[in-house]
């Protein structure tokens, strides 16, 4: 009997996850490369519930164990078994000094002084809408991204729905969009913006209350040069932030960027989201980035059904969410999707659990 194939096949039952045997091994990898329950889901690229039940699953098979630390430990059998496959460790060779970006967030010491001064008072991340905000040097990279890519100077830019990162007005501290449009639908959020941008006479920007699950008026279709958002990872999401997106893009040849991350989505998900991306919407995916996107711990950890599921009690203690950063460019024909959405399956379905 194949033993991870088994444990792959049980484990999809119970969850729902779709998996297979190599997403297994993958997780006897993380467990030999780090302890902490968290880091090695980060390190499996697996919704947290397929992380959570195949760890449960290998502690009943005597193969893990969590000792009175909480730590996340191969037992003797766990390391026979993964001598005899040959699995080993992860290895990271990820530049330190970009975070593995390919981006260095310090190369404008003066933006990223500022950006990081202007983020401090942001507004705490609430469950109610699945915040949990970038780190600062997330945001500031993205801005770097973009300008590389020509995405930033004398464009039109809208920041549609993830503001808890702060990337709108990031956008609009660089100064070198032609005007830069924040739309969320937190108020404190948009207060927050409109503050900074009066404070600083930034006069290229603003802010406005909108909730994605409802169509964009006329006004805001076809009027941008690139959109930047950050969607949950549920089908009902996806359409809203990034069907909504494409539509707010002028013509051909104009980007879009957001994250994606498999702590929330399994790979069979990125494969049906990326279909819907080429087959339906018309764009092409130039740049996945994987971890671009750290996500800093959110207060409300407790509630969410990740920490039910989790095989240990001991909270995130690091970033662990990572997500990666996309990049879509529109082809002559693509489709602008303006569609209503109902309030069902926004935030949370089988895959995700850390709202
Ligand atoms: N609920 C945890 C924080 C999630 C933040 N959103 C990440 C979206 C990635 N596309």
């Amino acid at each position: 009997m194949d033993l991870l194939k088994e444990i792959a096949r049980e484990v999809q039952k119970e969850t729902k996850v779709r998996l297979h045997r190599r997403n297994v091994e993958r997780v006897l990898s993380a467990v030999l490369t780090e302890r902490d329950f968290w880091k090695i889901i980060d390190l499996s690229d697996l919704p947290v519930p397929a992380v959570s039940g195949i760890i449960k699953q290998f502690i009943r098979e005597g193969i893990i164990f969590t000792d009175d630390s909480e730590n996340v430990l191969l037992t003797q059998k766990g390391y026979d078994l993964v001598s005899d496959l040959g699995i080993s460790g992860l290895a990271d060779y990820s530049c330190p000094s970009c975070e593995g970006r390919g981006y260095p967030f310090h190369i404008d010491k003066e933006f990223y002084r500022k950006f990081v001064e202007l983020a401090k008072d942001r507004p705490d991340p609430v469950r109610e809408y699945d915040q949990g905000a970038v780190t600062p040097e997330t945001t500031v990279s993205r801005v770097l991204f973009l300008e590389s890519r020509g995405d930033l100077e004398g464009k039109d830019v809208i920041v549609m729905g993830a503001e808890d990162d702060l990337t709108g007005l990031a956008v609009a501290l660089r100064g070198k969009a032609k005007s830069v449009l924040v739309i969320d639908i937190d108020e404190r959020l948009i207060e927050y913006d409109n503050r900074v941008f009066k404070e600083l006479s930034i006069e290229n920007a603003k802010a406005m209350v909108w909730d994605l699950r409802n169509p964009f008026e006329e006004d805001i279709i076809g009027k941008f040069d690139v959109f930047i958002t950050d969607p949950p990872e549920t089908f009902a999401a996806f359409r809203s932030f990034i069907g909504r997106g494409i539509a707010t893009l002028k013509e051909e040849g104009c980007a879009g960027y957001f994250g994606l991350t498999l702590r929330d989505s399994s790979i069979f998900r990125w494969k049906e989201f990326q279909e819907i991306l080429i087959g339906e919407y018309g764009t092409v995916i130039t740049d996945i980035v994987q971890d671009f996107n750290h996500y800093m711990n959110w207060g409300y950890h407790d509630e969410t059904r990740a920490a039910q599921i989790a095989p240990v009690k001991k909270p995130p203690a690091d970033i662990w969410y990572r997500s990666a950063w996309y990049r879509i460019e529109t082809l002559p024909g693509f489709k602008r999707w303006n569609e209503p959405i109902s309030d069902e399956v926004f935030y949370l379905d089988e895959e995700g659990s850390t709202t």
